[in-house]
């Protein structure tokens, strides 16, 4: 059994999607980010630097801090949706995702919706970020499903930050392709079922 310890923001919720779509058997533990909980000397043990997501692995202890590497020790562990074929393009997509997606539209989240007004620089450098980012994006689905070829941790570790499009001050009606990668996933029960899973 997969224990989650996870709050609902993309980087958790990346996990319980992922959780959901294996089918996998797993017991959330909500960690209050609004109540400082990350800091909480239990989990501290847990998390080294005091970020959500972490799963503990209760078949073998296994624990597991990183969105990024715990997409990978469960796709491994379940062998899905990182297939051998398409290995190194899901790997590059995922790693582009915890190194630039991720961080650029964490800061746009900062700068352009909790902070707006702080930092006209900041402001600007972040919206020059967020628009290499969707621009990026969209090129890859321009003829593609997916963003590799087939389903995969890529698209789940993608998906609920572009959710966030909002923050980001992005219409996705801008970027057709996103737009209807996102559309699709949306609708599967799974990223429903994770994405509220705490
Ligand atoms: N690189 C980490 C980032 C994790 C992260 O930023 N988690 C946020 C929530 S989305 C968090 O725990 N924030 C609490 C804090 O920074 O104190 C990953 O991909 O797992």
């Amino acid at each position: 059994m997969i224990k989650l310890y996870t709050s609902p923001t993309p980087n958790g919720r990346k996990i319980s999607i992922l959780l959901e779509e294996l089918n996998a058997e797993y017991e959330t533990i909500l960690v209050d980010l609004s109540k400082k909980e990350q800091f909480k000397k239990e989990f501290s043990k847990l998390s080294p630097t005091n970020k959500i997501p972490v799963i503990v692995d209760t078949e073998n202890g296994q624990r597991i801090f990183e969105s990024g590497a715990i997409l990978i020790y469960l796709a491994q562990k379940y062998n899905k949706f990182l297939d051998n074929e398409n290995y190194w393009e899901i790997m590059q997509w995922l790693i582009l995702q915890v190194a630039y997606v991720g961080p650029m539209l964490g800061q746009a989240h900062q700068y352009l919706f909790y902070h707006r007004g702080k930092s006209k620089f900041a402001e600007e450098k972040t919206k020059g970020y967020v628009e290499h980012v969707y621009s990026i994006l969209e090129k890859q689905l321009m003829d593609k499903e997916y963003i590799v070829n087939d389903y995969s941790i890529a698209d789940i570790a993608i998906w609920p930050w572009v959710d966030r499009c909002e923050r980001h001050e992005i219409k996705l009606e801008d970027y057709p392709n996103i737009k209807r990668w996102y559309d699709k996933m949306s609708i599967r029960p799974a990223v429903i079922k994770g994405y509220n899973a705490v």
